[in-house]
């Protein structure tokens, strides 16, 4: 089964998404937290699961509202059961990667 990454407000949900199926269909199975915590990324979330650090286990991209900045939260748990524990944004150089927003 895919999973999706759902905006909403400001947390971010992850929902099955069934593969194949010409109307998607979601059901919710939980608000995302990173160490404890709702994960909260402000207005606007953008989110991505991609395997960003190549480990095998898909991470968090998220980019974000304020600033036009992306956060990388990498995912310590397993594909099926994520677990985000700290987060840093996506840097170049020593700046916090900036893209358009608004
Ligand atoms: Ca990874």
């Amino acid at each position: 089964m895919r999973r999706s990454l759902i905006p909403i407000l400001s947390s971010l949900l992850l929902v099955p998404l069934l593969a194949g199926a010409d109307i998607p269909s979601f059901t919710a199975e939980g608000i995302l937290y990173c160490d404890g915590v709702k994960l909260n990324v402000g207005s606007y979330a953008a989110p991505l699961a991609v395997d960003w650090d190549g480990d095998g286990r898909k991470d968090l991209i998220c980019g974000q509202y304020e600033n036009g900045q992306i956060r990388f939260y990498p995912n310590v748990g397993t594909n099926d059961a994520p677990v985000f524990d700290s987060w840093s944004y996506l840097m170049d150089g020593a700046q916090p990667i900036s893209v358009p927003y608004g």
